[in-house]
């Protein structure tokens, strides 16, 4: 509850004033009586810690402003619930938010402090894996961009995603420290913590109503504390709240183990309470299936919940107004176990009748599935759950007895029908399955493109859809102009505002009049220029990190994202190993030089991504040696993918591959990033590449290979890649020569298995695609010939791609979901 100050009309010193001098005098101020150094002893960090600082001031009065106003109207807010959030820098983010940039730049500069160095210092905050974590990024941004009163929930993992390291082209994690030197940005909110129980057994009373009520004894308890960090909106107009949850334990120190002498005992629990949000899963898409990660998923889901419902009480809303002044989006299935949590508030704690209390919960929450990986689809074994959440269990059996009756004696379900629809899998050992629960939970239920919308009704969804035919639909994933334009491609950026005007900065779809310029020469040579000055950027990263050196005026054709078998790195590496053998068997051909550049991680247990990783280096080595095609073919795999590489590398991608197994890719978004900088797609028909060749033109996207149809009919028919394989010249000697050691001569087997996976099965149709894919690769080396045929699509491209920030998707969720 806001109260009222004591000493209301005391004036705050507001920071408004932003010339380079007064930003000058405050930042000296912070490092003297903030951090206590003296500016000739102060270290790089300590002036990016004094310039964080500064820059936070300017935020926090906005931050109380829009904090005031969202409690005073008592209007719905939103909730955004996810294990990750992929936040990467946000120095650059917020002073660009806040139109700083330029200011202190100078006001740094006078302090004889260059503004890109100390920004370079600042860490990543990896809190996430991959797109599904970006994403919650980009729309913690955009909701504070289109003035929503949001709030993310997450959990402040002191570990975020690993440091990827080569060890001979072998990937290697090492622990991420994000939190070394502190974290300026946050704030520790102790008045706001919350105990989150386990285990324990429940007991049953009788209610003043004589009905039974429910009591969860729980075995043990910790603490959840909150830790804020402001998300700022595009011009700073609103500013929303990130709270993530750290777990503290109860007794820091168990006192009596101590005195009797037992020093490491007495820390035992405040031990186990931390370890709870140290580490952040770094499975990608696939189900980890620890104890862990279900302790995890529901600290933060029952810490968030309470602390929901205590501010929507402490307004002095009821709680069958919850879903009048509460959207609850559940990222994934990682934060559904919220759904039997707020049905344990509303029924044990507040006594709502469970009928009741169902329909304010279905009506509260929304769900946003992912993937159709069926190996990502969480579930959890029964003696598990029901061992850590005895309660949850019941009111999961409860729920499903409800839902189950109803399809059977209203809707005329079949009993496989019904098993298919069911919490509980009992195909196997019995399993709770969280994709069903965060399903029956939510009033709306989408997917993150079209194809994928359609897909999920067809496939994991298709009875569950059959009962709730209205609950699917479509929200087309988008991305953040702000940090994905602006702040890593600012010599675009100024180029763009000097052809057609600054009103794109504020609405991404205005780039539509860049069409204009896409015939026009002189703008395509200045397009042109910048593209090269962002190549040389990454060269010279490239070159600092690695001591390779990279050829600018080369195609620079860029695959970035986690390893997967189904993104098929393994289908590009094939081909590059097949162009480099038409290289060399026809040196007099004009061959366009190219550098492919690879970067990822993969899964620290997924065995065949990690040895995916290791070809891609095998094959730069003895690529990248090979006289023959020096000048015309360089291969490159950068480690340690993350935001701020990202940032480099996607303004300087002449072509952008997304090439996933049509069918598998749910959305995509780096497909987005490339396309909004001016690059080209070489592409299949999966996800969100459908929509992007809707939106800039089939003439100006390189489409190959298989539909997510054909890919479905022949798996289901049985798929014969020998018969792919024995079509293909060039298909063969790539392949045999991976197999048979080319690349691997100190170990002439080590790829023999992975290319026996190609021979034999094929899943992700890397042999059936394969000469479409290197088909279209040389009609992309055909436009990029014709240089201005080349820049007059990529910048259609930059034109055409408004639609896809997430402006646009969270203004859909708003208007369609949420409704705030
Ligand atoms: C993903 C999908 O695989 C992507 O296609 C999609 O763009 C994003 C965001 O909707 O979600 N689902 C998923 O589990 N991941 C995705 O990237 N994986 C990671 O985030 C690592």
């Amino acid at each position: 509850m806001i109260k009222t100050p004591h000493k209301v009309d005391l004036p705050l010193p507001k920071r408004e004033v932003s010339d380079p001098d007064a930003l000058a005098g405050e930042i000296m101020e912070k490092l003297t009586y903030s951090i206590g150094k003296d500016a000739k002893v102060a270290t790089p960090h300590d002036w990016l810690t004094a310039t964080i600082l500064v820059v936070r001031d300017r935020i926090i009065d906005k931050w109380m402003e829009s904090t005031r106003n969202t409690y005073m109207n008592n209007g719905k807010r939103v909730y955004y619930l996810s294990l990750e959030f992929l936040i990467g820098r946000l120095l650059r983010d917020a002073m660009s938010n806040l139109g700083l940039i330029d200011d202190m730049r100078l006001a740094l500069q006078s302090l004889s402090v260059e503004f890109d160095v100390i920004a370079g210092l600042e860490p990543d905050a990896a809190l996430g894996n991959g797109g599904l974590g970006r994403l919650a990024a980009c729309f913690m941004e955009s909701m504070a961009t289109v003035n929503i009163p949001a709030y993310g929930y997450g959990i402040r993992y002191v570990h975020g995603l690993f440091r990827q390291q080569m060890a001979e082209g072998w990937q290697v994690e090492l622990p991420e420290s994000w939190l070394a030197h502190g974290n300026p940005w946050e704030f520790e909110r102790r008045e706001s913590s919350y105990e989150v129980g386990y285990g324990g057994t429940v007991e049953t009373t009788e209610g003043p109503d004589g009905e039974p009520r429910y009591v969860w004894k729980q075995g043990e308890r910790v603490i959840a504390t909150a830790f804020d960090t402001p998300a700022v909106g595009w011009r700073g107009e609103r500013v929303n709240t990130l709270r993530l949850w750290s777990a503290q334990p109860i007794d820091p120190i168990l006192l009596d183990a101590f005195n009797a002498g037992d020093h490491i005992g007495a820390l035992r629990e405040s031990n186990k309470a931390e370890s709870l949000t140290r580490v952040l899963y770094p499975a990608d898409a696939t189900s980890a299936g620890q104890e862990l990660r279900l302790r995890q998923e529901f600290f933060f889901c029952s810490a968030s919940l309470q602390d929901i419902v205590r501010r929507h009480l402490q307004q002095g809303n009821t709680l069958a107004q919850l879903p009048d002044k509460v959207a609850i989006q559940l990222n994934d299935t990682h934060p559904a176990v919220s759904v039997v949590e707020l049905m344990r508030l509303l029924v044990d704690v507040h006594g709502v009748a469970f009928n009741d209390a169902w329909e304010i919960c279905s009506k509260t929450f929304s769900y946003t599935n992912h993937t159709l990986l069926p190996e990502a689809l969480e579930s959890w074994p029964v003696p598990l759950f029901e061992r850590l959440l005895p309660r949850h269990m019941q009111l999961v059996y409860a729920i499903n007895a409800k839902i189950l009756l109803d399809a059977r004696k209203n809707r005329g379900f079949t009993d496989h029908e019904i098993r298919q629809i069911s919490l509980i899998d009992e195909s196997g050992d019995r399993r709770v399955r969280m994709g069903n629960l965060a399903f029956m939970g939510s009033h709306s239920i989408n997917g993150v493109s079209a194809l994928h919308t359609e897909l999920m009704k067809e496939t994991v969804f298709s009875d569950l859809h059959k009962l709730y035919p209205t609950r699917i639909n479509n929200k087309t994933n988008g991305i953040t102009p702000r940090r994905w334009l602006m702040q890593c491609n600012p010599d675009l950026t100024d180029l763009i505002k000097e052809a057609i005007g600054p009103e794109f900065l504020d609405d991404a779809t205005k780039l539509k009049g860049l069409d204009a310029f896409a015939d026009d020469a002189a703008f395509q040579q200045k397009f042109a220029a910048v593209k090269l000055a962002n190549k040389q950027k990454l060269a010279s990263l490239v070159a600092s990190r690695m001591g390779i050196k990279l050829n600018p005026h080369a195609m620079f054709d860029i695959q970035i994202k986690r390893i997967h078998e189904y993104k098929r790195q393994l289908l590009n590496i094939i081909e590059t190993v097949a162009l480099f053998d038409q290289i060399r068997s026809h040196p007099e051909r004009d061959w366009v030089p190219r550098v492919k550049l690879f970067a990822g991680k993969a899964a620290p247990s997924y065995h065949n991504a990690k040895l995916i990783i290791k070809l891609a280096n095998d094959v730069a080595r003895v690529i990248n040696t090979d006289p023959s095609v020096r000048g015309l073919l360089k291969v490159v795999f950068i480690p340690n993918y993350n935001v701020s590489l990202a940032e480099v590398m996607v303004p300087a991608a002449d072509l952008s591959e997304q090439i996933s197994t049509a069918g598998m890719e749910a959305s995509g978004t780096g497909n987005m990033k490339f396309a909004l900088n001016g690059a080209l797609t070489i592409g299949t028909l999966d996800g969100a590449n459908v929509e992007m060749r809707d939106h800039v033109g089939e003439e100006n996207i390189v489409i190959f290979g298989m539909t997510a149809d054909e890919v479905g009919r022949v798996r289901a028919e049985g798929h014969n890649p020998r018969a792919a394989i024995d079509a293909s010249r060039e298909l063969q000697q790539a392949l045999s020569s991976i197999a048979s050691g080319v690349f691997s001569p100190d170990d002439r087997d080590r790829y023999a298995e992975l290319m026996q996976g190609i021979y034999q099965h094929d899943w992700f149709m890397v042999a059936a695609d394969f000469d479409a894919y290197a088909k279209a690769q040389r009609e992309v080396d055909d436009i990029w010939t014709d240089t201005s045929a080349w820049y007059s699509k990529t910048i259609r491209n930059t034109a055409r791609m408004g639609w896809f920030s997430s402006d646009r998707t969270i203004r859909q969720y708003n208007a369609d979901i949420w409704r705030a």
